[in-house]
């Protein structure tokens, strides 16, 4: 840990939801530019613009007294090519970045991959392809070659569960695969690749931290029975385990990897590569926090699990089958849900900082938390309240996980501003600052914005 740090009360975008600018400047295509206007649906071509705003944005970051940002690089922006080739407009635009959060007094906090993997390596079979791995590590170097003098937390990726069951077991992202053989070859490439990243940022010696990040969804059964316990801790193994054990304590779960076993080929995975995660485990753990797992035994030939961002209607909640599961995840009629369907559950955070505390004992930063509206964002001002105050229930919640002893260091919220919400479009808004994406894209701070800037400043002063 840096001495120097205080607690981060910042914001977080990523690369792909809010730059746009997605040909600019030598910037390669992307899986999700290809398949979204392969879909024709809704896309961050433009997306927020921050490509082009991104000081304006910082800015009024540091009017909000925020004192860290969370972003992303986007790889296909910095690499041309499958060669290496570095792209040095790409690289000068996030040192652009970088240089204007310490010029406002804000710390970055960089995500390496936030999911937006260079359509030349998807070409040759992404994640699934261990060459892919080699090549993010090589990314990663440049990254750290080039912005580490500034930049001092660093994290290998955004969300390894939810991008790889997206894309290769539920098939709603892109490369839109359902085959769980695949997603588990994928998933370990991924930990694979975070771990060799780490072992780079260790063996170049750059300055700072680094970690990984993780949707973390804490799991609650429906009953205190034996069978209801079973299926929570294969719940937790798939929800939580298989990130967090890997990044942090450099081993898969062992019941995880017999019982899959038992199904799959796993043959693929080498003694070698075993090794390397063993050794290169995470400085923190990033977590972003948006709702619980609420799971009951598996009782049937099959199970479901909900998706939520079709591109549909957000009313409309499709479900993806899945046969032979373990567990079955279910809703709780009882509790008060977000319009996407998302329970809204502060004390999950709380019980669950205190739960990854106390198994990994590293220090813990809420890297992404906020909630998803259709706003109306002509109305000035914009009363967000509901938005305030899932954010202060949230914040509360951290506040009596520190107070029992959880070593968190830092809030994100997410977002800094309305940006791209993956499938959804931009009609899902979590900013803290409205975009107008029909007219000008121009800025427009919402109530929570100011809630937040009064929170900081009061917590700074207490
Ligand atoms: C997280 C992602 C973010 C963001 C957020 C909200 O999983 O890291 O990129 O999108 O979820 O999700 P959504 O936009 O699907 O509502």
């Amino acid at each position: 840990m840096n001495a120097r740090s205080p607690f981060f009360w910042g914001s977080a975008t990523a690369s792909y939801q809010c730059e746009g600018a997605w040909n600019e400047a030598g910037k390669a295509e992307s899986l999700w530019d290809r398949y979204l206007h392969e879909a024709h649906l809704e896309n961050g071509d433009v997306a927020s613009d921050h490509y082009h705003r991104y000081r304006e944005d910082i800015e009024l970051m540091a009017k909000g007294n925020q004192n860290a940002y969370r972003f992303s690089l986007s790889w296909p922006r910095i690499i041309l090519n499958r060669e290496g080739d570095v792209n040095e407009a790409g690289v000068e635009f996030y040192s652009r970045v970088v240089d204007a959060c310490l010029e406002f007094g804000i710390e970055p906090y960089v995500t390496l991959y936030h999911w937006d993997l260079p359509q030349y390596w998807q070409d040759e079979g992404g994640w699934l392809n261990p060459a892919v791995a080699d090549a993010y590590v090589r990314f990663a170097r440049v990254c750290f070659d080039r912005l580490g003098d500034r930049v001092r937390y660093w994290a290998t990726f955004n969300e390894p569960k939810w991008f790889v069951a997206s894309g290769y077991l539920i098939g709603n992202y892109p490369p839109g695969l359902n085959d769980p053989q695949l997603a588990i070859r994928a998933a370990f490439n991924v930990m694979y690749a975070s771990a060799c990243c780490v072992q780079v940022f260790r063996d170049g010696r750059f300055q700072g931290e680094i970690g990984i990040v993780h949707s973390f969804s804490p799991v609650d059964g429906i009953d205190e029975t034996l069978e209801t316990r079973i299926a929570m801790r294969y719940a937790d193994n798939y929800c939580n385990n298989w990130i967090m054990d890997t990044a942090a304590k450099g081993e898969i779960p062992i019941d995880l990897l017999a019982d899959l076993n038992k199904r799959y080929d796993l043959s693929f995975m080498s003694s070698r590569q075993l090794d390397v995660i063993a050794d290169n485990t995470v400085d923190f753990l990033g977590l972003n926090y948006y709702s619980r797992t609420l799971v009951k035994p598996y009782t049937r030939g099959e199970t479901s699990i909900v998706v939520n961002n079709t591109g549909a209607s957000f009313k409309e909640k499709p479900r993806v089958v899945l046969k032979d599961w373990f567990e079955q995840v279910l809703d709780d009629p009882g509790m008060e849900v977000t319009a996407w369907g998302t329970e809204i559950y502060p004390d999950g955070l709380r019980r669950g900082l205190l739960d990854v505390y106390n198994r990994y004992h590293l220090p813990i930063y809420v890297t992404e938390n906020g909630i998803g509206v259709v706003e109306e964002i002509n109305a000035e001002p914009i009363d967000d309240e509901y938005r305030i105050s899932f954010m202060r229930s949230h914040i509360e919640a951290i506040k009596a996980a520190m107070h029992e002893g959880a070593d968190v260091r830092g809030y994100f919220a997410w977002s800094s501003f309305d940006l791209y919400s993956w499938k959804n479009g931009c009609e899902k808004r979590y900013g803290l600052i409205g975009v107008d994406f029909d007219r000008d894209l121009r800025r427009i701070p919402k109530k929570s914005f100011g809630w937040y800037r009064d929170f900081i400043a009061r917590e700074s002063t207490a």
